[in-house]
């Protein structure tokens, strides 16, 4: 089998709007694996620490203005410049935990103005993810949260936009999308992703080859 005798790793991404919660719940992830002796790796996207990921953090800081495509196909260049090593380490059998992957890059791109099937294209073909977990909040839990920083998009206005992009059906067409409800203790929602992870790698234990996201 293309996976060879070990167990592939898998591969966890956790997406939604700002200040939803994410790097908490994808860091309480990563410690629940790491504690259980299972190999484990958590990274983000965009990568700031890359060349490409470099400009887009002087985008989002507002150092730099580019045409809402050129940076559109910047994010998806930064998941492209990494998706080899992502798929490495998976064949190596650690598993991934991602803090936002392409999903983002179509809602906020499309929350612009920019055609919805455009911002999917370039991400075609890069690995995709096991489960994806949705973390919701709505707009009273967002507000309540909002001590927004600067960075470009974080404002109600903008948020509201790409919540509505994030409902699009298209973004979950093909994918094993995780809807969370994320306006509860951390604690419950954690408990509630772990045992989605482990019911995951229970059907992953036939090792399908590993797919591509189309
Ligand atoms: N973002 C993130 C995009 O616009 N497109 C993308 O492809 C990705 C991955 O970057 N407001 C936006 C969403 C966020 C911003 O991400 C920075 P974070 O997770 O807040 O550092
Ligand atoms: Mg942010």
């Amino acid at each position: 089998p293309i996976w060879g005798s070990a167990q592939r790793g898998l591969f966890f991404v956790f997406e939604g709007l700002d200040r939803s919660g994410k790097s908490t719940q994808s860091k309480k992830l990563e410690e629940y694996f790491s504690k259980a002796g299972r190999p484990v790796k958590w990274t983000c996207f965009p990568n700031r620490k890359t060349p490409i990921g470099a400009a887009i953090d002087l985008y989002l800081r507002r150092q730099l203005e580019l045409p809402d495509e050129a940076v559109h196909r910047l994010f998806s260049a930064n998941r492209w410049e990494m998706a080899q090593s992502i798929v490495e380490d998976l064949r190596a059998g650690t598993t991934i935990i991602c803090d936002r992957y392409a999903f983002s890059g179509v809602a906020y791109s499309a929350a612009k103005g920019l055609d919805f099937s455009w911002c999917q294209a370039p991400d075609r073909g890069l690995p995709c993810p096991d489960g994806i977990f949705f973390l919701h909040i709505d707009e009273k839990v967002g507000a309540a949260r909002s001590n927004f920083g600067d960075e470009r998009y974080e404002n109600a206005e903008m948020q509201a936009r790409v919540r509505g992009q994030f409902k699009d059906p298209r973004l979950r067409a093909n994918v094993n999308w995780q809807d969370v409800n994320g306006a509860r203790d951390m604690e419950v929602i954690h408990a509630e992703i772990r045992s989605a992870v482990e019911a995951i790698r229970q059907e992953d234990q036939v090792q399908l080859p590993w797919q591509q996201c189309s």
